[in-house]
C-alpha cells in the first residue's frame, strides 16, 4: 500500500504551475508562485538558490603555488527548503521499499557492519526475491523419473548463484586471516601530525587487519617459509587509512618496475606450476641473485622471522618511510612498526614443515582461537620520527625500501597500542572483500618519494577494480568508511548508493555549491616539500646513489643475531639454495653472500659442499660506506620475548588408560588459569580409564593432532598409561619433535622411559635437568615445583640450548 500520495497533485491552473511542469523548457521570468503549488515553489525556489550564486567565488584561488597549498574552502549556499535538492517532487510517495528522502547529508552505505547483517534463525529458506522454497531436496522434474525443467528457477538460481561464487584471488597475499579491533591512542601527537587516530589520549578508532602470505594461492599452507603481509585499514573520523605492511622491514626491490619480475620469480615456475608457497626454487633464486639489493631482505626471511608461531608474535611495519603532517603544514619523516605485547615467536623450520601438513590453517586457527578465548593478539604502535636533514646524514637512502633505520640512530616511540578482539562473521564478505589500498591516507598522513611506494599507490585500486569487480568497491559494508561519502562519482557496476538530487558535478548552484570542496583547513592537501628531485636534473629514470649499497644493512642484520639465530639463517640458505637444480644459480648466491658476511657464505657453502668459494660478486658501490652501527639488537627476535604470559599457548597432555590423572589435571587446571589450553591427547580420542579408578576424557589423539602443533608436552605417570603410550609409534615422534623443536617438556614418574624410547638418551636428559633447558623431569614428591618450572619453561618459549645441527633424533 503507498503510504502517501499526495505529494505531488494535480496542475493547478497559474502560469507558474503550468510552467513548473515542464522538463524540457521554462519561462524567461518566474512568474508569481501559486500558492500550495509543489512545482511552482520548486521552480521558484531553484531560481533563487540559483541567482544567489552569480558566478564561481573561487575560481580566482585556483592559481598560483600558494593557493595550491592552501586551497579556500568552497562557496555553498543554504538552500531556502529541502525541496530544491531532491531528485523528484514524488518522493514523499513511500512504501517499505522506497522509504522517502535522504535525511540530510546522509549516506547510510556508511553505517556500521549492522546494516548488512543477516540472522536465518527461525527463518524459512528463500529464493534471492524473498520467495519462501517450499522444496529444498529436488528438482522440478516432469514425472518423478522423467527430465529436469528449465522453468525451475530455484534450482537455476542457486546453482547459477554457486557457479559464480569465487572471485579472483589477489596476485600475491592470496592467503590470508582477517580480524576487527581498536586501536587506542597513548597521548596526543599534535606536535608530529593532525591524523584523526593520534589527536588525544585514549581515542579509540576502530580497525580491520588482514594478515597474510605472499606467494601461495588462496588454499595453501599458513606456515609457509614467507613474508607475512600485516595490513591495517583504520576506520578514522577523518576517513580511511590503510597502512599495508609487512612483518619484515625492508624489501627485496627498490623500485616498482621490479615487482612484476620478483613476483614472478618466486611463484610457482609456469611451465609446471611448482612449488606452491615455497622460494626453495631455481626462478626465485636465479633473479635475487642476480638483483644484489634483495640481500638484505633475503637475511630477513631466511630468518626464523619467515616461519612465525603466530600472527600474535610478529612484528609489523610500515615498511616506507612516510610523512606525519601536523596543523601547520610542518611535516617529518616517520617509520612505523606494530610490536607484539606476546614477544616475537617463530617455528623452527623442521617443525613448520611438519605443521603445513598436519594443519595448513595454523595460523588462521591460531588467530580464531586466540579471539574465540578471549586472549586478544595486542600490538603497540611506535613510530620513528625523523627530519629530512636528519635523514641527509645517513649514511643510507631514506627512500630505499631495503634499507631500515637502526633504531640507535633513531628510537620507536610508542604512540598507542590495538587489539584484535572480534572475528569476522564471514570470512568472504570481510576478509576477502577487504579491499587495502596504500592511496588511502587521511590529513596528517603523507608519502615520500620511495619509488616503490610510488607504484603501490597506483597498484592497490588498479587491483581491487578487476578483483571486486568496478570501481564501486569502496561501497561494500567492509571497505565503506564510518564516514561520510559525499563526491559527484556516480553509476558504475554494482552501485550501491541512490544519490538525491540532479547535480553530479562541481561547480555547481542547481546544488547550492554542494557538495562542496573542503579547503586546506577540513581537507587533505599534500606536503609540498618532498624532497624535491633536482630541477636540473630533469625527468630521469634512474636511482639515487645511495641506492647502490647492497650489503652493508645485510650485514648488520646477520651480525646483530644471536647465535642460533645466525645458524638458522645458515641453514635456510643451505635448505632453499639446495633445492635449486642449476649450480651455477647457487654459486652466483653464495658469491653474493660473501659480500655480507663470510662467515654466512662459508657455512653456506660447507652445507651445500662447494669447495672452493666463488669469487665475491663485484660490488655496485665500490667503496663500501661507513654505517652508523655494526650491530643493533633489536633486529634479534630474542630481544623481544614478550609480557612472560603463556596466554594462548597450546600443550599437548598425553593420557592413556591407567594414567595418573590427579597431575595431569592440575597442569591442565593451571594452564586455563593462565589463559593457556591443555589438550588431553590419548592414542584414541574419548574416555579412558585413569588409575584412580577416574575417568578421563580425551579431546585429542596423538595421530589427529600430532605432537608438533603443539606448544609443549607433558608426559603422564602411571605404568600401564606409560606402556600403552609406548606401543603407540605417535609417541616416539610427538616426543622427539618436542625434543628437536626445542619446546618444553615435561616429565612425569613413569614417563621417563618413553624419553629414552624416543631416543633421547638418559644421560642428556639428566645434563639438561639442571640446564634450564626447557626439559624437566619431576623427582618423586616434587610434581608442584616441575609443574610451576614448565610454565615458567613455556613462557619462554623455546630452548634452543639443546639443540642440534644435524639433529639429534
Ligand atoms: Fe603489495 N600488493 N605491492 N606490498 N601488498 C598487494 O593488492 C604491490 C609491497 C602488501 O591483505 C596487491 O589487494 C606492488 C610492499 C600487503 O589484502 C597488489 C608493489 C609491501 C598486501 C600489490 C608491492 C606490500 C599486498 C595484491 C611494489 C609491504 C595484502 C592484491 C611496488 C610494505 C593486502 C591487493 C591484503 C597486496 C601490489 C610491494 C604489502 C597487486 C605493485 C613493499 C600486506 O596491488
Amino acid at each position: 500500500m503507498p503510504k502517501n500520495s499526495k505529494a505531488n497533485p494535480p496542475a493547478k491552473k497559474s502560469p507558474a504551475a503550468a510552467a513548473a511542469r515542464n522538463t524540457d523548457s521554462g519561462p524567461g521570468r518566474i512568474p508569481p508562485e501559486a500558492s500550495g503549488d509543489l512545482p511552482a515553489r520548486k521552480m521558484a525556489e531553484v531560481q533563487s538558490m540559483v541567482a544567489a550564486m552569480p558566478h564561481n567565488q573561487t575560481k580566482a584561488e585556483e592559481h598560483g603555488f600558494d593557493n595550491g597549498i592552501n586551497p579556500p574552502p568552497g562557496h555553498a549556499v543554504e538552500p531556502p527548503s529541502r525541496l530544491v535538492g531532491g531528485s523528484t517532487l514524488s518522493e514523499e510517495n513511500s512504501s517499505d521499499k522506497v522509504g522517502t528522502a535522504a535525511l540530510d547529508g546522509l549516506n547510510a552505505t556508511t553505517e556500521s557492519l549492522d546494516r548488512v547483517r543477516v540472522d536465518s534463525t527461525g527463518r524459512a529458506l528463500t529464493t534471492n526475491q524473498g520467495v519462501a522454497i517450499a522444496d529444498n531436496q529436488n528438482s522440478l522434474k516432469y514425472g518423478v523419473r522423467g527430465p529436469a525443467l528449465l522453468e525451475d528457477f530455484v534450482l537455476r538460481e542457486k546453482v547459477t548463484h554457486f557457479d559464480h561464487e569465487r572471485i579472483p584471488e589477489r596476485i600475491v597475499h592470496a592467503r590470508g586471516s582477517g580480524a576487527h579491533g581498536f586501536f587506542e591512542c597513548y597521548q596526543p601527537l599534535a606536535k608530529y601530525t593532525k591524523a584523526a587516530p593520534f589527536r588525544a589520549a585514549g581515542k579509540v578508532t576502530p580497525v580491520f587487519v588482514r594478515f597474510s602470505t605472499v606467494q601461495g594461492e588462496r588454499g595453501s599452507k599458513d606456515t609457509a617459509r614467507d613474508v607475512r603481509g600485516f595490513a591495517v585499514k583504520f576506520y578514522t573520523d577523518e576517513g580511511n587509512w590503510d597502512l599495508v605492511g609487512n612483518n619484515i622491514p625492508v624489501f627485496f626491490i627498490q623500485d616498482a618496475m621490479k615487482f612484476p619480475d620478483l613476483v614472478h620469480a618466486v611463484k610457482p615456475e609456469p611451465h609446471h606450476q611448482m612449488p606452491q608457497a615455497a622460494s626453495a626454487h631455481d626462478t626465485f633464486w636465479d633473479f635475487v641473485s642476480l638483483m644484489p639489493e634483495s640481500t638484505h631482505m633475503l637475511m630477513w626471511v631466511m630468518s626464523d622471522r619467515a616461519i612465525p608461531r603466530s600472527f600474535a608474535t610478529m612484528q609489523g611495519f610500515g615498511v616506507h618511510t612516510f610523512r606525519l603532517v601536523n596543523e601547520q603544514g610542518e611535516s617529518v619523516f616517520c617509520k612505523f612498526h606494530w610490536t607484539p605485547v606476546a614477544g616475537t615467536h617463530s617455528l623452527v623450520w623442521d617443525e613448520a614443515v611438519k605443521i603445513s601438513g598436519a594443519d595448513p590453517d595454523y595460523h588462521r586457527r591460531d588467530l580464531w582461537e586466540r579471539i574465540e578465548s578471549g586472549n586478544y593478539p595486542e600490538y603497540e604502535l611506535g613510530v620513528q620520527i625523523f627530519t629530512e636533514e636528519q635523514a641527509e646524514e645517513f649514511s643510507f637512502d631514506i627512500l630505499d625500501a631495503t634499507k631500515l633505520v637502526p633504531e640507535e640512530l633513531v628510537p620507536v616511540m610508542p604512540v598507542g597500542r590495538m587489539v584484535l578482539n572480534r572475528n569476522p562473521d564471514n570470512f568472504f564478505a570481510e576478509t576477502e572483500q577487504v579491499a587495502f589500498c596504500t592511496a588511502q591516507v587521511i590529513p596528517g598522513i603523507d608519502f615520500s618519494n620511495d619509488p616503490l611506494l610510488a607504484g603501490r599507490i597506483h597498484s592497490y585500486v588498479d587491483t581491487q577494480i578487476s578483483r571486486l569487480g568496478g570501481p564501486n568497491f569502496h561501497e561494500l559494508p567492509i571497505n565503506a568508511p564510518l564516514v561520510q561519502v559525499h563526491n559527484n562519482q556516480r553509476d558504475g557496476m554494482h552501485r550501491q548508493a541512490i544519490h538525491r538530487g540532479r547535480v553530479n558535478y562541481e561547480p555547481n548552484s542547481l546544488g547550492g555549491g554542494c557538495p562542496f570542496q573542503a579547503g586546506a583547513a577540513q581537507g587533505f592537501v599534500s606536503v609540498p616539500a618532498r624532497i624535491r628531485a633536482d630541477e636540473e636534473q630533469g625527468k630521469v629514470r634512474a636511482k639515487p646513489e645511495k641506492f647502490a649499497d647492497h650489503y652493508t644493512q645485510a650485514r648488520l642484520f646477520y651480525e646483530s643475531q644471536t647465535p642460533v639465530e645466525q645458524c638458522h639463517i645458515a641453514n635456510a640458505f643451505r635448505f632453499e639454495l639446495s633445492k635449486v637444480a642449476v649450480p651455477a644459480i647457487r654459486e652466483r648466491m653464495v658469491a653474493s653472500l660473501r659480500n655480507a658476511s663470510e662467515e654466512l657464505a662459508q657455512k653456506v657453502a660447507d652445507g651445500l659442499g662447494m669447495n672452493p668459494l666463488p669469487s665475491p660478486l663485484p660490488r655496485a658501490l665500490p667503496d663500501p660506506v661507513t654505517p652508523e652501527v655494526q650491530k643493533s639488537p633489536p633486529l634479534s627476535l630474542l630481544a623481544r620475548p614478550g609480557d612472560g604470559t603463556i596466554k594462548g599457548r597450546k600443550v599437548a597432555l598425553l593420557v592413556a588408560p591407567g594414567v595418573e590423572a590427579a597431575a595431569i589435571l592440575r597442569v591442565q587446571a593451571m594452564l586455563a588459569e593462565r589463559g593457556a589450553v591443555g589438550r588431553l591427547v590419548g592414542p584414541r580420542i574419548g574416555p579412558m580409564p585413569a588409575a584412580n579408578g577416574d575417568v578421563v576424557d580425551a579431546d585429542a589423539s596423538l595421530e589427529n593432532e600430532p605432537g608438533f602443533l603443539f606448544d609443549g608436552i607433558v608426559l603422564p605417570d602411571g605404568a600401564e598409561a606409560v606402556a600403552a603410550l609406548a606401543q603407540d609409534g605417535h609417541t616416539a615422534e610427538s616426543i622427539k619433535d618436542q625434543f628437536r623443536h626445542c619446546k618444553p617438556m615435561l616429565v612425569l614418574g613413569a614417563s621417563r622411559q618413553l624419553l629414552t624410547h624416543a631416543g633421547i638418551p638418559l644421560a642428556m636428559d639428566k645434563s639438561l635437568v639442571q640446564g634450564g633447558t626447557g626439559l624437566i623431569v619431576a623427582e618423586p614428591g616434587q610434581e608442584d615445583s616441575a609443574i610451576a618450572a614448565f610454565i615458567d619453561a613455556l613462557a619462554k618459549h623455546r630452548h634452543f640450548g639443546r639443540e642440534m645441527d644435524p639433529p639429534l633424533v
